[in-house]
C-alpha cells in the first residue's frame, strides 16, 4: 500500500488514521518520498493556535519551480504540461511541454531579475486567462518573488487597493484579454488604477490582442523584446520551507479585502497529494479546471498540484457560452478531458440550457467531475451526473477555501460512496470539528455547528500580509485553539459532512435556525425557477424574516406572481415546514454575484433590511446594475 496514492475507501481509513495519530511521521514520509528538497528540515512541525504561528518542514531548502517543471524533465520533457486553448474555437491549442515551460519561465524569471526583483519583493499579475499567467506565476516563485494575482475581471480600485496593500514593486500585465464576443482593455485598467500607487517601478506588458494602448516611458515595457533576449536557463532561488510563495486577496466580512498569505513547502506538498488523490490522476490524464488563475482553485489545481505530479493540465482562455453552450463539452471531447473540474454556478448556468448542448459531444473520456466554490443543489448534481457524467464518473464535491490553500473535505472517487450535496469526508491529515454556540465541541453523528479544523495541515495560510491580528481575530478567537472556517456544516449518521454555506447565512426565525441553502433548494425545485436567494430582515415578532429574491427560467410575465408566490411557499412548507416560508417574495432579472459566481447574500441582505443607502463598493460585482433594479422593485 502506498500512503501517495489510494486506490481503496479501506486505504482510505488506514491511512486517515495513521494522518492523525502521527501527523508529523505521515508528512515526513510523503516529503521525503515524492518531492526534491535542496537540504533537509529540522523539525516537521511546530505550531501554536494562540499566537497562531504555524512551521512546516522549518529550516528545509527548496524551489517549488524545481518540483513542478526541473525534476520532470528527464522523464517527461516532451509530455505537455499545459495545454491552451484560446477563446476563439478555430484558433489552434497550444501544447506547452515540460521542457518548453523550463525555458519560458527561466526567461521571465531573467526578466524580472533584470528589471530589478529580488526575492522577497512583491509582484502583481493581472492577467488574463493565456500561458503568460501560470509562466509569470512560476517565474516570480522560481526567483523567490512573491506573486499576487488580481483576477483580471476586478476593476481599477479594487487592482490599486490589492497592489498598495502589499507594496508591489511591478505589474505583469497585457495589452488586453479575449473573454467570448468581448475583449477586456487590461492596460487601460492598469493605468487608471497606477495613478493611485507609488510603489510600482515597471510594467511588462504581454501582447495579445493587439489593441492600441498607451505604454508610459521608462515605467512600462513590452514583455516579447525582452523575452527573447533574456536567457533560458536560471538557477533556482533557494527557499525556505515556510518562506512566502503568494499572497492572494479574498473578502472579508468588512470592505477591506485579506491578503492571504501561503508559503511553500507545506502548500506545494498538500496541493500536489490532494490532486493526485481528489481527481485520482495517473500519467496520462488530461485534466481540466475551469476556475481562473486570479482564484485559489486555479492557484492550487491548475498551476502548482498539477504541475507537482507532471500532469497536463488545460488552461482555457474563454468562457462557457462561446460560440456556444456546448463549448465545455466541445474542448472535453477535443482534448479527451479525464478530470473535469468546476463550480455549481457554472453547472446550473448550463443546466439552464437544455441537453441539446451537451449531447451531440462524445464525453466519454471522463473518470471524474468535480466542485468547488459553494454547496452544490441537489437539481444540478444530479444534471451534472447525468448529463455529462453519464451516471460513470463520479462527482468529487470538494469542500475548500482561500485560506486552507487545498481540498479539506471531498470524496475520493472510486473509493468513497458519494452522496449529493455532501463534501463527504476530511481528506487525509484534516481533523474537522463542529462547534456549538457556547464552544463547545458537537461530538457523534447527525449533528450540526460551525466548521473549525483542530490541528495544523501543511498548506493552511500563514497570516494575513501585513495584519496578524486580523488573521488570528478572523480566524483564531471565536473558538480556543481552533481554525474557524466561518462556515457551517452538518454531520450525517455515517459521518458524511455537508456544508450548509456561511454561518452568517444562517437566519433564526421565531428562534429556529434556517439555511438559507436548505431553503433555496426547496424553492429551486419548482419548475419555473432559475436560482433563489435568502435573505433575513428585522421582524419584530419573529426576531428575523425571511426575505426571497427569485429570478426563473423564463423571465417573461407569463406566469402570475402571486399564484407563484404560494406555490413556492407551498414547496418549502412540504420540504421543510412552514416555519421557513418566505415573508416577502421578489422577482428579479439577476441575483447580485462575486466573479467567481457566489450570490452576495450581504447585499441582498441590506436591501431587505431597508438599507440600501449602507450597500458599500459594489463595483468588484460581476453584475453590479441589477443591485439598482432589485433596490427599485424592493416589497
Ligand atoms: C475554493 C474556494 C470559500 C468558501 C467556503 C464555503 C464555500 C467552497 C464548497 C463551498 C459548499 C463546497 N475558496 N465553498 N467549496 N461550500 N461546498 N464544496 O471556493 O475562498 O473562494 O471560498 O466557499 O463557504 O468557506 S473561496
Amino acid at each position: 500500500m502506498s500512503n501517495y496514492h489510494i486506490k481503496q475507501f479501506e486505504e482510505y481509513f488506514q491511512v486517515y488514521r495513521k494522518s492523525v495519530r502521527n501527523p508529523e511521521q505521515f508528512w515526513e514520509e510523503i516529503a521525503e518520498e515524492h518531492f526534491m528538497w535542496q537540504k533537509r528540515w529540522d523539525s516537521v512541525l511546530e505550531w501554536d493556535f494562540t499566537k497562531p504561528e504555524v512551521k512546516w518542514f522549518k529550516g528545509g531548502k527548496l524551489n517549488i519551480t524545481e518540483n513542478c517543471i526541473d525534476r520532470h524533465l528527464p522523464t517527461r520533457g516532451d509530455k505537455t504540461a499545459i495545454l491552451f486553448e484560446p477563446n476563439n474555437p478555430t484558433e489552434d491549442a497550444e501544447h506547452i511541454t515540460y521542457h518548453q515551460l523550463h525555458q519560458r519561465v527561466c526567461q521571465f524569471a531573467n526578466v524580472l531579475k533584470d528589471k530589478g526583483i529580488k526575492k522577497g519583493d512583491r509582484v502583481c499579475i493581472y492577467l488574463p486567462m493565456i500561458p503568460e499567467l501560470a509562466i509569470s506565476v512560476l517565474a516570480c516563485a522560481r526567483i523567490g518573488a512573491i506573486h499576487s494575482v488580481v483576477f483580471a475581471g476586478f476593476s481599477s480600485k479594487a487592482l490599486s487597493t490589492r497592489i498598495n496593500d502589499c507594496d508591489a514593486k511591478m505589474v505583469i500585465t497585457s495589452d488586453g484579454g479575449y473573454r467570448g464576443q468581448k475583449t477586456i482593455d487590461l492596460k487601460s485598467i492598469v493605468d487608471d488604477a497606477l495613478n493611485d500607487c507609488k510603489g510600482i517601478e515597471n510594467v511588462l506588458v504581454a501582447k495579445r490582442i493587439h489593441s492600441n494602448i498607451n505604454m508610459k516611458d521608462g515605467r512600462d515595457y513590452w514583455l516579447q523584446p525582452l523575452l527573447d533576449k533574456a536567457n533560458n536557463h536560471l538557477k533556482a532561488e533557494v527557499m525556505d520551507a515556510e518562506d512566502p510563495l503568494f499572497i492572494l486577496y479574498t473578502s472579508g466580512s468588512t470592505g477591506k479585502p485579506k491578503g492571504m498569505l501561503h508559503t511553500t513547502a507545506g502548500y506545494m506538498i498538500f496541493t500536489a497529494y490532494t490532486f493526485k488523490n481528489v481527481f485520482q490522476y495517473t500519467e496520462d490524464d488530461v485534466y481540466w479546471c475551469t476556475a481562473d488563475i486570479g482564484w485559489i482553485t486555479g492557484h492550487s489545481y491548475i498551476v502548482y498540484g498539477p504541475l507537482a505530479n507532471g500532469a497536463t493540465t488545460v488552461m482555457f482562455e474563454g468562457v462557457p457560452s462561446y460560440p456556444d453552450f456546448g463549448r465545455f463539452w466541445d474542448i472535453v471531447q477535443k482534448h479527451k478531458v479525464t478530470q473535469f473540474y468546476t463550480a455549481p454556478t457554472a453547472i446550473r448556468a448550463l443546466a439552464k440550457q437544455g441537453t441539446e448542448f451537451v449531447d451531440p459531444y462524445d464525453l466519454s473520456s471522463l473518470k471524474v467531475l468535480g466542485t468547488v466554490g459553494e454547496p452544490i443543489n441537489e437539481e444540478a448534481w444530479h444534471w451534472y451526473n447525468e448529463n455529462v457524467g453519464k451516471k460513470n464518473s463520479p462527482i468529487v464535491d470538494t469542500w475548500w477555501q482561500t485560506e486552507t490553500g487545498g481540498i479539506m473535505i471531498t470524496p475520493i472517487p472510486f473509493s468513497t460512496p458519494t452522496k449529493p450535496t455532501y463534501a463527504t469526508l476530511p481528506f487525509i491529515g484534516v481533523q474537522p470539528a463542529l462547534m456549538d454556540e457556547n464552544g463547545d465541541e458537537v461530538k457523534g453523528n447527525q449533528v450540526d455547528g460551525r466548521l473549525c479544523i483542530k490541528f495544523p495541515w501543511p498548506s493552511m495560510a500563514r497570516t494575513i500580509w501585513g495584519n496578524h491580528q486580523r488573521y488570528k481575530d478572523t480566524y483564531f478567537s471565536a473558538y480556543d485553539n481552533m481554525y474557524f472556517t466561518g462556515d457551517g456544516a452538518l454531520r450525517d449518521e455515517v459521518g458524511y459532512y455537508r456544508i450548509t454555506g456561511r454561518v452568517d447565512d444562517v437566519i433564526i426565525v421565531s428562534g429556529h435556525n434556517l439555511g438559507t441553502a436548505t431553503i433555496e433548494d426547496a424553492i429551486n425545485e419548482h419548475q419555473a425557477v432559475a436560482e433563489s436567494a435568502i435573505v433575513g430582515f428585522p421582524h419584530d415578532v419573529k426576531g428575523n424574516a425571511l426575505y426571497g429574491y427569485v429570478t426563473l427560467k423564463d423571465s417573461g410575465e407569463s406566469r402570475n406572481h402571486d399564484n407563484l408566490r404560494k406555490e413556492i411557499n407551498q414547496l418549502i412548507t412540504d420540504r421543510i415546514g412552514p416555519i421557513a416560508k418566505l415573508d416577502k417574495i421578489q422577482f428579479t432579472e439577476g441575483l447580485p454575484k462575486t466573479r467567481s459566481g457566489k450570490i452576495m447574500r450581504r447585499i441582498l441582505r441590506k436591501i431587505a433590511s431597508n438599507e440600501a443607502d449602507q450597500l458599500g463598493d459594489i463595483s468588484t460585482l460581476l453584475n453590479p446594475e441589477v443591485v439598482q433594479n432589485i433596490i427599485d422593485h424592493k416589497l
